[in-house]
């Protein structure tokens, strides 16, 4: 029996522009782990499988074909046209399911004898209402699958009735759709053999190897599908088990950083450390990354874990609202959520806090709270806040609630955006079916304006990107980072900066955006409603400089960096600003500023005193920046290009710049070598300053 094994395409970063290294790099990273647990099973069996990854294909497609008005769907038809199976498998997600259906139902055209199966998250929900309204899908496996599809696979084979099958949900030969007990689940995860990474090339790229350590969450959140989907039974690979898979992958690929799936790792603290301990005692130097809840884990904890290799934890935190908690049953005490993000920081763990708005329930109130809670994260350099708009996943508590009341927003694209591209045809499905795909619609919100937190969400996230500082500290200068968005708003539209729906995600990711919020905060925020002037105004005339008024016009010519250093530095050179450094005067101490922002101290207070940046930026447009001693801001105004060394030196001596012991001469000269190898400065010899002059 020939079993062809179909991903979900999930990825939204494989655009044309990106190159073979990285597409791999992504592809890598996102290996459907699942289907090729899937084909180790069939391969223990003595099939062999084969799997496609259809994220592949779409950058191919990306590269090669949709400019010549080729769909993507019809490249994905022409591919599978050439390859007979008895059996093709999709995996499904929701954010790219009518794709799924709409080539799954072309390879159905194509291979009208062959079994179209559906699997995965969404498919396992929505079966019965996917399979009456798309007759090419022939069945749907339900949940976990290393026992039913073997099983499938072995009935059709022998032509048995599908009736014995458990997890599965088909068309009997009457044509009716029958719906098969669930599956049991798999409960000894260990016993699984190592997923078939052989069938996936592209996963020896990755950085961080995705690996499986557990199944299964044992809470309840409303909005939330992987707990009923795993039905709610926690799971973990043993240490050993997972240390033995960490090494397979070390010694196959050479990579020894993992993301190590799980919903919710951290359930059982015991199992945690007995992990970590492992991990120590096994003399491994594993890095890893996984998820937890900020209620199931404590310094103790996070300090064992980052010991152990652990550099990344996930934390759904959804709500920075008290209120919110517990109406969407998340139940999390948001001062301890604070302090665990608080604490990976102090272990060098990056957090990934992870936060949604659009609840039904929401007010105002809380949303100024969830608003506060992302901002607040911001004092830890290793916080990552995000914050998502709910999409009610299908069969969900949320979702089931408000069925009825469902709303399609006219801006489809922005609510189901998972950076899958809609295609009209997709539009076109899911406005019939919103049983079917009703991640992509909207709960009605009675209490907020939607618009009104979509342009939020996109502000929050784009001036994280842009000025994480300022925006850290217009919130705690305003006490309220919503009231500041609204100012801007009002400023926004009477400067006659207004956009459509569509246009609002592309002007917050794009310059315009920077340049015109920088304006507005030294034009109308300090001016009518900052308590710290002084502060903001250094923390904005921080971020003009770094913007500059083309960052790209800045940034140093490749031809340009200088490599100078094994240049000696002698009488006769000609010391000068390397391309790409720019000097800035700040009124304010800029580093006390951001160290007062991490510990929540006033700000209203700074003393004024002239501080003097120089900041950096290489060929990449990466901007380094430092703070500059009063001596160095002294040498770099004498190293402009025309001057020598020995000129320099000689204005140097009137100079009021001591150092006990160390003659001036000396201290010059040590100063112009510590310039330049900080790349601040480069030398041109007289020779060539001459040929500079001539030329
Ligand atoms: C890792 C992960 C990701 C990764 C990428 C995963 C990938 N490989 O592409 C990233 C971070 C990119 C991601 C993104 C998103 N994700 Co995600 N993700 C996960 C996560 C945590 C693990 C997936 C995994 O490996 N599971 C372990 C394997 C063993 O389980 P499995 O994949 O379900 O496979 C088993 C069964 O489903 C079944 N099966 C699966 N496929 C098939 C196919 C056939 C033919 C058969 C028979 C059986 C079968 O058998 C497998 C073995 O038992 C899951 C949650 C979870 N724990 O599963 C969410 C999850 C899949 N993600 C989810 C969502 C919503 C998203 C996003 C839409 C979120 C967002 N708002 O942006 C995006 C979509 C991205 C996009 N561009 O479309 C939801 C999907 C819900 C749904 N109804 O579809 C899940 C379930 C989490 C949740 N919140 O409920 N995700
Ligand atoms: S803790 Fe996370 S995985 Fe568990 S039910 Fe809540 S959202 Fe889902």
């Amino acid at each position: 029996m020939k079993v062809c094994l179909i991903s979900a395409p999930t990825a939204n970063q494989l655009n044309q522009s990106l190159d073979e290294a990285n597409a791999s790099r992504i592809m890598g990273e996102l290996a459907p782990v699942g289907i090729l647990s899937l084909a180790a099973v069939l391969e223990a069996k003595g099939l062999q499988p084969e799997v496609v990854d259809l994220n592949r294909l779409y950058y191919e497609w990306r590269q090669h074909s949709h400019r010549n008005g080729t769909d993507f769907c019809s490249f994905a038809g022409d591919y599978f046209a050439g390859r007979d199976f008895d059996v093709f498998g999709f995996s499904t997600v929701c954010s790219s399911y009518p794709l799924t259906l709409r080539i799954a139902a072309a390879v159905k055209h194509l291979h009208p004898g062959a079994v179209i199966a559906l699997g995965g998250p969404q498919a396992s929900v929505v079966d019965i209402s996917t399979m009456l309204a798309y007759p090419a899908i022939d069945i749907v496996v339900r949940g976990e699958a290393e026992q039913s599809l073997p099983d499938l696979v072995d009935a059709l084979s022998t032509g048995n009735s599908l009736a014995a099958i458990s997890g599965i949900t088909f068309r009997n030969d009457h044509g009716e759709i029958v719906r098969n007990p669930d599956a049991p689940l798999i409960l000894d995860l260990d016993a699984l053999p190592f997923p078939a990474f052989h069938l996936f090339p592209d996963v020896r790229f990755c950085h961080h190897f995705p690996l499986e350590l557990g199944r299964g969450c044992p809470f309840a959140c409303t909005f939330c599908s992987t707990n009923d989907f795993f039905r709610r039974r926690f799971r973990l690979k043993s240490p050993a088990q997972m240390i033995a898979d960490m090494h397979r992958v070390k010694q196959t690929y050479g990579i020894n950083s993992f993301e190590l799936v799980h919903d919710m790792f951290t359930v059982d603290r015991k199992r945690v450390v007995e992990f970590c301990e492992a991990l120590l005692q096994s003399g491994e130097e594993f890095t890893w990354g996984s998820s937890a809840r900020t209620d199931c884990i404590d310094e103790e904890l996070i300090a064992l874990m980052a010991r152990a290799g652990c550099r990344g934890i996930f934390f759904g935190i959804e709500s920075g609202s008290r209120r919110m908690q517990k109406i969407i049953d998340k139940g999390l005490d948001l001062d301890d959520s604070v302090a665990r993000v608080g604490s990976c920081d102090k272990f060098n763990i990056s957090t990934a806090v992870s936060l949604m708005a659009g609840f039904p329930d929401e007010t105002m109130h809380d949303l100024r709270d969830t608003a506060a809670f992302f901002v607040d994260s911001l004092r830890y350099d290793h916080a990552d806040p995000q914050l998502s708009i709910l999409a009610p996943l299908a069969d969900t508590p949320i979702q089931k609630q408000h069925k009825a009341s469902l709303v399609l927003d006219d801006d489809v694209a922005d609510m189901s955006y998972r950076g899958w591209r809609q295609e009209q045809q997709d539009h076109a499905m899911i406005a019939e079916h919103p049983e079917i795909f009703s991640s992509f619609y909207s709960v009605p919100l009675p209490h907020l304006e939607r618009e009104f937190l979509k342009e939020l969400r996109d502000f929050l996230l784009s001036s994280m990107r842009v000025f994480r500082r300022l925006l850290l500290g217009l919130h705690q200068d305003s006490g309220d980072i919503v009231d500041v968005f609204q100012q801007w708003q009002k400023w926004r539209v009477s400067n006659g900066l207004i956009f459509s729906n569509g246009d609002r995600t592309v002007y917050y990711a794009c310059n315009n955006f920077p340049a015109d919020f920088l304006r507005f905060v030294q034009t109308q925020y300090i001016p009518t409603a900052s308590k710290a002037p002084l502060a903001m105004t250094t923390l904005v005339e921080y971020e003009a400089a770094l913007l500059g008024n083309d960052p790209a016009a800045e940034k140093a010519h490749p031809d340009e960096v200088v490599t100078d250093h094994d240049e000696l530095l002698v009488p006769e050179s000609r010391p000068q600003l390397c391309p790409g450094v720019k000097i800035v005067e700040l009124p304010a101490d800029y580093q006390e500023i951001v160290q007062r922002l991490r510990q929540q101290s006033p700000l209203h207070d700074m003393p004024v005193t002239q501080v003097n940046l120089a900041i950096r930026r290489d060929a990449t447009g990466a901007a380094e920046v430092r703070q500059l001693s009063p001596l160095s801001v002294e040498l770099l105004g004498l190293c402009e290009g025309s001057l020598t060394v020995e000129e320099i030196t000689a204005i140097f001596r009137q100079s009021k710049f001591e150092v006990p012991g160390v003659s001036a001469d000396k201290l010059c000269l040590a100063g112009i070598e510590i310039l330049r190898q900080q790349q601040l400065i480069s030398l041109a010899s007289d020779a060539s300053y001459r040929q500079q002059i001539k030329t």
